[in-house]
């Protein structure tokens, strides 16, 4: 069976890609959203999210009638979940937009019907939402089923596109495909195809669970050893930058680049869905997240230091997004420290950040200047380098003879 209409649940940074992307191969396509205006944004051909080039794909495939969005779920041979997955006060999974989505799914799925699950999900959570369509549909005989035959095919494909590059990086990665059965792998796998060139491998849903968070730990873990060098480098006396280049060199080396802390929305997150999973085992995991979330907090303080000398110090923050080259100021490091520097009344705050026009609503009100570069150089005694974005390649240690220089990210060391 060819798949002629396609339903993805969730039209955020990796919903509203994937059903673009489906849609303009010609297959009809219907998002679901609870957000209404995303959904009036959507079918007007506009897009609510930040990403290259989407506006043009998204524009093309409302005009051509095939990508339709809304609020209620209607029937469809396969249903996406893309729905986020964030964790609890305690660091456990929050699993409760998948539930959601299966409910609202659930009275519209037909025998026969795929449901993928493309978020990123602590393992075992795929076995999960197939519980939860069996006791919403017992009329339907789900992977696992006692004593029937599966009619309904279930799957856990998860998403890896970087942000920046996702059009691109959705149709050219290779996808992991965990079906509940090696039949639900086949299905999905057909669906993949019709937009991905990557290799689309099958496994089982555990395995496929684990791989994306597996992938996101060895970041994790790897920009820790970074982070961790540049702490014993400041004690010791030594350029961490000039120490990584040196190391680099050896061709089994390959040390990520140490900064102000790690942030997005995948891998601060993703390394705690393992350690709840295994809290004995996972030690080395559970250390790392603690060594990146503790690097904002040595980096306000080396600012805090080096303030004490100064009656008046003004500090520049050279950044707020949290990686270089895009807008995205949600759960960014460079933001938190700024914040914090305000908050903490250590001087007047400029900001810098060429992405963006305005400060977000929520630090309006707060003491934090956004001004241009230029002056905020000429006025700074402290400049906090915090994100190496391409405007900011144009400054060199010249700029700042007279001042302290504190480049959390390696911009001019
Ligand atoms: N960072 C460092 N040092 C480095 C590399 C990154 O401090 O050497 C920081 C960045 O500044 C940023 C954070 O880490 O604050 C994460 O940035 P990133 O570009 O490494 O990754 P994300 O969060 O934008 O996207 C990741 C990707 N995963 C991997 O590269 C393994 C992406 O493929 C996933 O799809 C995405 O997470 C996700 O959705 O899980």
């Amino acid at each position: 069976m060819a798949f002629e209409k396609v339903s993805v649940v969730g039209l955020g940074y990796i919903g509203l890609p994937t059903a673009a992307v489906i849609a303009s191969r010609g297959i009809e396509v219907i998002g679901i959203d609870v957000s209404k205006q995303a959904v009036d944004t959507i079918n007007q051909g506009k897009v609510h999210i930040v990403e290259p080039d989407l506006d043009m794909v998204v524009q093309a495939a409302v005009t051509m009638g095939k990508l339709r969005a809304s609020l209620t779920p209607e029937a469809a041979q396969a249903f996406m979940i893309a729905v986020p997955t964030p964790f609890k006060e305690d660091k456990q999974p929050d699993l409760s937009y998948i539930e959601k989505a299966a409910e609202a799914i659930a009275p519209v799925l037909e025998k026969g019907n795929l449901v993928i699950l493309e978020s990123t999900s602590p393992v075992g959570a795929t076995e999960k939402l197939t519980g939860w369509l069996q006791t919403l549909r017992p009329d339907l005989y789900f992977p696992g089923h006692p004593s029937h035959e599966p009619d309904m095919y279930v799957a856990h494909c998860p998403e890896r596109v970087l942000p920046g590059r996702v059009l691109e990086e959705l149709v050219s990665n290779d996808r992991i495909i965990g079906g509940m059965s090696a039949a639900c792998s086949e299905k999905a796998i057909e669906l993949y195809k019709i937009f991905v060139r990557g290799n689309c491998i099958s496994t089982n849903a555990r395995t496929a669970e684990m791989a994306k968070l597996t992938e996101n730990s060895f970041r994790d873990v790897n920009i820790a050893f970074a982070n961790e060098l540049s702490v014993i480098c400041d004690e010791l006396s030594i350029n961490v930058w000039e120490l990584i280049a040196l190391a680099n060199r050896h061709p089994r080396v390959n040390i990520l680049t140490p900064g102000p802390g790690v942030g997005g929305h995948c891998i601060a997150v993703d390394p705690w869905f393992i350690v709840a999973s295994a809290p004995e085992s996972a030690r080395m995991i559970r250390t790392a997240r603690e060594v990146n979330d503790g690097k904002p907090e040595y980096v306000i303080n080396k600012v805090k230091q080096a303030a004490d000398e100064f009656k008046r110090p003004v500090i520049a923050c050279l950044g707020l997004a949290f990686k270089p080259d895009i807008d995205d100021l949600r759960e960014s490091p460079a933001l938190g420290i700024t914040q914090k520097l305000a908050e903490l009344g250590v001087g007047r705050i400029l900001a810098v950040e060429p992405n963006i026009h305005q400060l977000p609503a929520k630090l309006e009100g707060s003491k934090i200047e956004l001004v241009s570069l230029d002056t905020a150089i000429q006025q700074a005694n402290i400049v906090l380098v915090l994100v190496n974005h391409k405007q900011f390649k144009v400054l060199d240690k010249s700029h700042f003879n007279t001042k302290v220089l504190i480049d959390s990210s390696g911009l001019i060391s």
